[in-house]
């Protein structure tokens, strides 16, 4: 067969396969006679060394042939079903399943476990955890590769002697240790990052060790287990002939939210991100090919990120007819369509083709697509996870107007178990984006788009609420050092509340009832300790005693405002920097945004909370609180911005109630995180088990420092306020 007129890199090709294998690439020539493939660029199959499962099945399964269906459709051509720590007769079963099944090809398999170190387990059992054990490995047909902890005793011995392709993960070995296991024969390191240590400039651990050795890295480049930065760390340091994407997707991948079993546990799926019932990141939902997408949207040229899931993961497994598109190679190509959609796939020289409704391809792309045809702003193109905030679901998509163009969009579901009456938000945000287009007129402002029934959301059901607003081009930051920008963060949200002040804050409904009222959250969290349903309280003693002793200096602002001593504002309600857009060339800003929790409140809740971000030496969840205080150059340059811009506005007693504002909802913040840490993380998104422990840490260590630099701080609001 002759595959005509096929765009490969870069130019118009024929590639001829015959008996399952590449047999010639040649300009393309109307000599030839074939199948014409005109519009359609090719590349090669993509190759997973590290997946669980898809559509419901697992590799734990011993069952094959409908995750090979699935695989093949999104591109995957060949991998290896990865096991997981489990009893040896699981694991013996699995290796004596069927895997001459139709779709993508079996190379063998990869077994995660039970050679593991139980600190780094993540999402593995820790039941079966053992040492490693060379007879049993060896009874074990087909294992090509394995992941282990060379920390483990007998390591070294097995490594050397096992005969399979070793990987070092799940895993707390040190620095010397890697590197003893790489001249032993290690030559890779599993879902890098991910359930081992990370990089301590004294404590250089797995990943230099592996830099300094050259060999492999896995990573999962499916936007949540690691940050965009980390992804294109690790390619800048060991480029696409080292670096290896997977998926390490597991049961889920390809179906929707719910409760699965995984590594015989229970894993709770929510808007795609698996975790298990303590929190841990428990694999991914996304196939091969998303995460190649994924990787290419953070910055990875895409033949790069193509090439890190085909000829490098081939190389590192030793399958050298795999993940490319050469003479004599193995005829698996992904052929993709002008949008870099797969539009064919073919797997050892013939096209994949299935009958398989059941389970289209990919279903994050697919709810995508179908969720953008409710909204009258284009056809779905493509998008990316946004990772940022930590309540709803939000997504970067690009759409394709009737004109042709494409443009970007943010579209977001809405997470109804916080937010109770999403109809009652987007009528919120009607209101109030009219009234700031209106006041901002010349600069960008959000913009919310119409579903087909004239409606600023889409409601598919009761639960499950979505929203299409416009893309607005600029910088957020998370942590910031430039005092300018500071400066300029607090002119933005105290220009905000003047632009609100006039605003009739009777159309609005609480959108979160008692949001900021601190004494209603001092007393949820008292009860959920009394309660401690998960057996948690005991670890948090020390907080909650904290908490106790300093409830009356948090309630200070929220008493005030009920004996009338304070004014009730229009405000923002969530004032993290991040919430300001700035311009990427001029460095003024553009834009807040995230007005999911305008509303009436305390000036000096929006001026605190900001504070409370911004101002601190450390990010909102530092697990090492020595490095938590609060910056008082910093603080300063953003109450110059803020007070400078409300001064005119604000009462004496406000001024007055900054500072304790910001102390105030610190510990609010911190009684939050408590509170959801008690019972059992349904509220906040967390990454990992315990994190929102560490965040009411990270709280109460700069409501600590900032009780102690009190004076200073009133002295400063002061020294601003009577300047304004
Ligand atoms: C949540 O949506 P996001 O991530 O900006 C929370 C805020 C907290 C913040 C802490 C509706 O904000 O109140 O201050 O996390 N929003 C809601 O990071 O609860
Ligand atoms: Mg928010």
């Amino acid at each position: 067969m002759i595959l005509k007129n096929l765009l490969f890199e870069g130019r118009l090709t024929d590639i001829t396969v015959e008996n399952g294998k590449i047999a010639a690439i040649a300009p393309a020539s109307d000599h030839n006679v074939g199948e014409d493939c005109t519009g359609l660029s090719v590349i090669p199959g993509l190759v997973d060394m590290h997946a669980h499962g898809c559509v419901g099945k697992d590799t734990m399964d011993g069952e094959f042939a409908e995750m090979c269906t699935f695989l093949a459709k999104n591109g995957t051509t060949s991998w290896l079903p990865t096991t997981m720590t489990q009893s040896y007769e699981a694991i013996k079963k699995v290796t004596e399943g069927n895997t001459k099944v139709p779709g993508t090809q079996i190379l063998g398999f990869h077994m995660e476990g039970p050679y593991i170190n139980a600190k780094k387990k993540g999402a593995q059992n820790g039941k079966f955890i053992r040492n490693p054990d060379l007879a049993e490995f060896r009874s074990l047909p087909g294992m090509r590769v394995v992941t282990i902890a060379p920390e483990l005793e007998g390591s070294m011995e097995f490594i050397r002697e096992c005969g399979a392709v070793v990987c070092i993960g799940h895993t707390d070995a040190d620095y010397d240790t890697c590197i003893e296991a790489i001249e032993a024969g290690a030559n890779c390191l599993t879902h890098t990052f991910n359930a081992m240590p990370g990089i301590h400039h004294r404590e250089p651990g797995p990943i230099p060790a592996a830099l300094e050795k050259n060999i492999y890295v896995q990573a999962i480049t499916d936007g949540l287990h690691l940050h965009p930065a980390i992804v294109m760390m690790l390619y800048k340091m060991f480029g696409a002939d080292r670096m290896v994407i997977i998926s390490d997707s597991m049961r889920a991948t390809g179906l929707g939210d719910g409760i699965y079993e995984f590594g015989g546990q229970d894993i709770e799926v929510k808007d795609g991100v698996a975790r298990t019932m303590d929190g841990a990141i428990a694999g991914s939902t996304s196939t091969l090919w998303r995460c190649v997408k994924q990787a290419a949207s953070f910055g990875v040229p895409f033949d790069d990120a193509v090439k890190m899931a085909t000829r490098t993961p081939a190389d590192m497994i030793g399958a050298p007819n795999k993940g490319r598109i050469e003479v004599g190679a193995d005829a698996d190509l992904i052929l993709l369509d002008k949008d870099n959609e797969i539009a064919r796939v073919m797997i050892a020289g013939s096209f994949f083709e299935s009958d398989d409704a059941a389970h289209p391809a990919d279903t994050e792309a697919e709810t995508l697509r179908r969720i953008c045809t409710q909204f009258s702003a284009g056809e779905y193109v493509s998008h990316r996870v946004i990772t940022q905030g930590n309540i709803n679901a939000t997504y970067a998509v690009d759409l394709k107007a009737a004109d042709g163009s494409v443009k970007p969009y943010i579209l977001q579901k809405i997470n109804t178990y916080v937010f109770r009456d999403p109809v009652g938000i987007m009528a919120n945000i009607g209101y109030v984006t009219a009234h700031l287009r209106k006041k901002a007129a010349g600069k960008p402002a959000l913009e919310f788009y119409p579903a087909a029934d004239g409606k600023n959301y889409y409601m598919e059901d009761a639960s499950t609420v979505w929203r299409l607003e416009n893309y607005i081009d600029g910088v957020g930051y998370d942590l910031c050092d430039s005092l300018d920008i500071l400066r300029k963060a607090g002119a933005a949200f105290g220009e905000f509340q003047n632009q609100l002040a006039d605003f009739d804050a009777s159309l609005l409904t609480e959108t979160i009832p008692g949001f900021h009222d601190t004494r209603k959250r001092l007393q949820t969290l008292f009860a959920a300790e009394a309660a401690d349903e998960c057996g948690r309280a005991a670890e948090a003693e020390a907080e909650l005693q904290f908490i106790h002793t300093h409830a009356e200096l948090a309630c200070g602002p929220v008493d005030a405002l009920a004996e009338g001593r304070l004014p009730l504002r229009v405000t923002h309600n969530d004032t993290k920097i991040n919430n300001v857009l700035f311009d990427r060339e001029t460095g003024d800003p553009l834009c807040v945004i995230d007005l999911d929790t305008v509303m009436p409140g305390l000036a000096a809740y929006d001026f605190g909370d900001a504070v409370r971000f911004a101002a601190s030496t450390a990010a909102e969840d530092e697990p090492d609180t020595a490095r938590i205080a609060l910056d008082l150059q910093k603080f300063r340059a953003f109450s110059e911005g803020f007070i400078g811009k409300t001064g005119g506005s604000l009462t004496e007693a406000e001024i007055g109630s900054m500072v304790q504002g910001a102390i105030a909802i610190t510990i609010e913040l911190a009684s939050r995180f408590l509170a959801d840490y008690l019972t059992g993380d349904k509220y906040f998104k967390v990454n990992y088990e315990g994190h929102n422990l560490v965040r009411t840490r990270a709280q109460l260590a700069l409501a600590k420092d900032m009780i102690t630099k009190r004076v200073e701080m009133e002295q400063i609001v002061r020294g601003i306020a009577e300047n304004a």
